[in-house]
């Protein structure tokens, strides 16, 4: 976490506070993050899986038969850990991309 720097109000600043001399810290919060997931399915073809994961989380050939595996054995596997809108754009790119070969897979995201 970044050192924040500190804001002393000036005797001009006319928030009240100014006259007591008051240090605030300028606060910041972290944006929350999303972890995106895969579902398992009985019917998206396995290969087609890996090549989600390739194409859209930037996997090696061998670590997205790996998650791809564990979602098959385990219902769902989480494949990445995004801000909001990162997280929404995989989730919307997996899902139109699945539609568009006819696959039923699942992609979801959940606050983490
Ligand atoms: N269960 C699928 C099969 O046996 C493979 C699969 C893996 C489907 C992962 C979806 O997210 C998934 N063909």
């Amino acid at each position: 976490m970044e050192m924040q720097p500190l804001l002393m109000n000036t005797p001009s600043d006319d928030d009240g506070d100014a006259e007591l001399g008051v240090l605030t810290r300028a606060r910041t919060k972290r944006p929350p993050l999303y972890k995106v997931m895969l579902l398992n399915d009985d019917y998206t073809p396995m290969e087609f899986v890996v090549h989600v994961l390739e194409r859209f989380f930037g996997m090696s050939h061998a670590e997205a038969f790996e998650i791809m595996l564990t979602v098959h054995k385990k219902g769902l596997a989480v494949v990445g850990v995004f801000s909001h809108e990162i997280a929404e754009t995989k989730v919307t790119q997996v899902m139109d991309f699945a539609q568009r070969h006819q696959h039923p897979l699942q992609c979801t995201m959940e606050k983490e």
